[in-house]
């Protein structure tokens, strides 16, 4: 019998939390949390757990899959990319490069082969018709945070850890374990806040576990985001609020903010975002009076129409309270590697651009080389130049994640051919004609490459596999690389890693110059992202710069200290100006494209509630779409339901526990009510990422408790034209009880 424990960083959600991990004979018999690790100290959710259902789910893919006559058949690797080289090609060589489309999804953000090691493969389609989970997600912010600080990943993050004051909008980080921000343990650290005198308010249309934590919550009306920032801005000029502090020197634009902001006073805002205006006029009054202050803000308010310029005031209101880049307010992390606020020139940079190019159909503008992911189903049903006739899917199952996922489902069915990098036959991927499956996360290596620079901490962290993988089973970049040279025209039978040293050789002459040959032949024992992941650590703000710092980092060292948790890095410090890379080398607190879209929002000021208005919601035991299939999460109450309001349940003569129809225009889901004052009145919630009852998958798990795609009942035109974010909430609806015997 041998036994033996692991250290790996959890790869299911933004926390990163450390694990460890014990096995016997090869058999994983526990999984705790890793006390000693410098982020998570110990903490885990009950999702790690289930690591060990995924590791052994019988439905996880373990060899590719081709569909022939309709049905899939397991393959070789050579098989798959063979049948791949006989049908891709002919699509591009008749139709052109925009006639491939791809999409990458939310597991691709927590993978470093497939996160560093993806781009090589949209370059080689040389595609416009990309697309990824971030326009259902984050693209807001990551858009407002570019304009204004000049990088998407330059994201102000509360000091959690030093604030008197945290006002959280539009997220619930005691369930998500926080998001554009890695916080494990949130529910200790806002313990620890009020335990040292400090507060924390939620707004949110649902009171939710963080809001029941919480000194204070405030409903929201949902998507009414933008006027109550708006009015809180407008209270810190009307009430001389206004205090840059010490990154005064650094602001550009605070005049036009002024102005922009005028209309927007508590009074017109109140009636729009259901708040009064007293506690309109107290928040900005709180946020500028409390020392150590932080307002922030996630998923609830960039998931609608007016998602960037929410997530422009929330950065607005803490630059204009004096919050920004200090201790105890919001912070931004210096991360060990790949942070592009860490390279090139400090204090200065390219900023960003928009639109240039755009969606063939709606004229959606791109955004960091995106075109938003509802557009997918328009782009392959709408004929023409440039039509999309085939698709690639890289851990994207937007069939449930993406609004119309019925839409998209059919469209999928009329593409030439269609390829899916997943570990699942579902939603999405029972469309393909080729499945290539990648390892189970215990089978594979694990560094975080974009959560460090989201961090409440600076850390540098690395997991060694758990467990080897089967025998001739490709690693997910190893895979990407070879699709890459299939594109290219190199043949299914080239060497594909031989390809990518000559390019790294290449790549190291143009960065190095001169010190290229000694790179190459310090990182000579590395292949792929391992390689790339020495290369920026050792040339990143603490690394050993190949030997001219010999203290600095290099990957040996932080693999070293995998068993004791990791390299703390220490907590966040001030970084304005030198991590500034906006083309002004300035915070633009006014970016033109935000101040014009605030006066699409004045036109909207008036509008009206409708009567009854859907939000999503998650839950602790399931993450999006996929992790519905491991037994120890799908077990336990059923968690798809349909929050509603006592005083709405009345009014529309529904019962607790019984079948609901939900209805927007023509588009109808059903799903069991949930009666809960949780809810604010007018306001319905219910989870996303289920509907698991499509014929043709392979998920037997979740099929037996399918619940509702909330997708099905989303319109995919609606977007923030900004970002082409998704609208995922704030949408109007109708309920009505199911008659028994009535079918949809
Ligand atoms: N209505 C509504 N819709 C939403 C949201 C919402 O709040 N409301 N949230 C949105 C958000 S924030 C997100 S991020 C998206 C997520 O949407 P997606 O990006 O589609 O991600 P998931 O739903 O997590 O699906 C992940 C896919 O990756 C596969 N997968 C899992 N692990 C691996 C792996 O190691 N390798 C490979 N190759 N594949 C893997 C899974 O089988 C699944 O097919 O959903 C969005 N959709
Ligand atoms: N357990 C679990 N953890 C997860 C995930 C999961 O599916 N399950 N998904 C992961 C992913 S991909 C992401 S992106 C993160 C997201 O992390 P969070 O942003 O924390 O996501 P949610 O828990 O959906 O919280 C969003 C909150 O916004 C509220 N809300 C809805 N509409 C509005 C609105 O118009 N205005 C305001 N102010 N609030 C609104 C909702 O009621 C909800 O409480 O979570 C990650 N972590
Ligand atoms: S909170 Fe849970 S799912 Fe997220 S990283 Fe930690 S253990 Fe994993
Ligand atoms: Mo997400």
């Amino acid at each position: 019998m041998t036994e033996s424990t692991h250290y790996r960083i959890c790869p299911l959600c933004e926390a990163c939390c450390g694990l460890e991990i014990k096995l016997r004979d090869g058999e994983v018999t526990s999984i705790r949390g890793h006390d000693a690790d410098v982020l998570s100290a110990g903490y885990i959710c009950p999702k790690a757990v289930a690591l060990k259902d995924l590791h052994e789910d019988p439905d996880r893919i373990r060899t590719p899959l081709i569909k022939r006559n309709g049905v899939f058949e397991p393959s070789t690797w050579d098989e798959a990319f063979a049948e791949i080289e006989r049908r891709l090609p002919p699509v591009r060589a008749t139709h052109g490069r925009n006639a491939v489309a791809i999409t990458v999804g939310n597991p691709s953000a927590h993978k470093i082969g497939l996160l560093t090691y993806f781009g090589k493969l949209a370059r080689a389609l040389g595609t416009k018709n990309v697309f990824s989970a971030s326009t259902l997600d984050q693209m807001p912010k990551q858009l407002a945070s570019g304009l204004m600080f000049g990088h998407w990943l330059s994201v102000a993050l509360p000091d959690i850890s030093r604030t008197k004051l945290l006002i959280v909008i539009g997220a619930n980080p005691l369930v998500s374990n926080g998001s554009m921000w890695t916080v494990p343990d949130f529910r200790g650290k806002a313990k620890a806040l009020k335990a040292r005198g400090g507060k924390l308010i939620v707004i949110d249309p649902r009171r939710t576990e963080t809001a029941k934590v919480a000194d204070a919550h405030h409903f929201i009306r949902p998507s009414a985001d933008v006027f109550l920032l708006a009015a809180m801005v407008h209270t810190l000029f009307a009430e001389g609020l206004v205090k840059l502090g010490s990154t005064a020197a650094w602001v550009n634009g605070v005049e036009q903010v002024r102005a922009a902001v005028a209309p927007f006073t508590p009074e017109a805002a109140a009636p729009r975002c259901g708040i009064a205006t007293n506690t309109i006029r107290e928040l900005a009054r709180q946020l500028a009076n409390t020392e150590r202050a932080a307002i922030y803000a996630r998923i609830g308010t960039c998931t609608q129409e007016y998602g960037t310029a929410a997530s422009w005031l929330v950065d607005v209101l803490n630059t204009l309270t004096g919050h920004v880049d200090q201790i105890g307010g919001v912070l931004f992390a210096k991360s060990a590697a790949f942070a592009s606020n860490t390279t090139g020139k400090p204090g200065i940079g390219k900023g960003v651009t928009t639109g240039r190019h755009h969606a063939r159909v709606s004229g959606a503008p791109e955004v960091y080389g995106e075109l938003p992911i509802t557009c997918l189903a328009e782009e392959i049903e709408t004929p023409g130049k440039d039509q999309v006739r085939a698709l690639f899917t890289v851990a994207s199952n937007p069939v449930l994640s993406s609004p119309d996922g019925p839409r998209l489902a059919r469209a999928l069915d009329t593409l030439d051919f269609m390829v899916s990098m997943d570990i699942y036959v579902n939603e999405t991927t029972r469309h393909a004609d080729v499945i290539l499956p990648g390892l189970s996360p215990l089978e594979d290596l694990h560094f975080d490459v974009a959560f460090p620079q989201l961090s409440w901490r600076n850390h540098a962290r690395y997991s060694p596999p758990v467990l080897p993988p089967a025998p001739g089973q490709p690693q997910e970049w190893q895979t990407l690389l070879k699709l890459a040279a299939i594109v290219q025209g190199k043949g299914a039978a080239c060497d594909a890693e031989a390809l990518d040293d000559a390019q790294f050789a290449e790549d190291a002459q143009r960065l190095f110059g001169s010190h290229a040959d000694a790179v190459i032949a310090a990182t000579m024992a590395l292949k792929g992202p391992e390689r790339t992941l020495e290369v920026a650590l050792r040339t990143g703000p603490y690394g050993d710069h190949f030997g001219q710092r010999p203290e600095g980092l290099t990957l040996a060292k932080v693999i070293a200290s995998n068993p004791t948790g990791g390299i703390d890095l220490g907590e966040l410090q001030p970084r304005i100006p030198e991590m500034l890379r906006t083309p002004s080398g300035k915070i633009e607190l006014a970016p033109p494209l935000l101040l014009q879209d605030l006066q699409r929002a004045t036109q909207d000021l008036r509008a009206l509630a409708p009567d009854l208005v859907i939000i999503g919601r998650r839950d602790v035991r399931s993450n999006n779409s996929w992790m519905h299939n491991l037994p120890t999460l799908a077990k336990g109450p059923f968690r798809c339901t349909a929050l509603v309001h006592p005083v709405d349940a009345l009014r529309l003569g529904l019962k607790d526990g019984t079948q609901a129809h939900l209805r927007n225009g023509t588009r109808s889901v059903q799903a069991q009510v949930q009666i809960s004052d949780e809810m604010m009145p007018g306001v319905v919630s219910l989870p996303h990422g289920w509907g698991h009852d499509r014929p043709g998958t392979q998920l037997h798990v979740a099929a037996e408790r399918p619940g509702t795609n909330l997708n099905a009942l989303l319109n995919d035109q609606s977007r923030d034209p900004v970002s082409g974010n998704a609208v995922l909430g704030g949408v109007a609806i109708t309920m009505e009880a199911v008659v028994s015997g009535q079918c949809e």
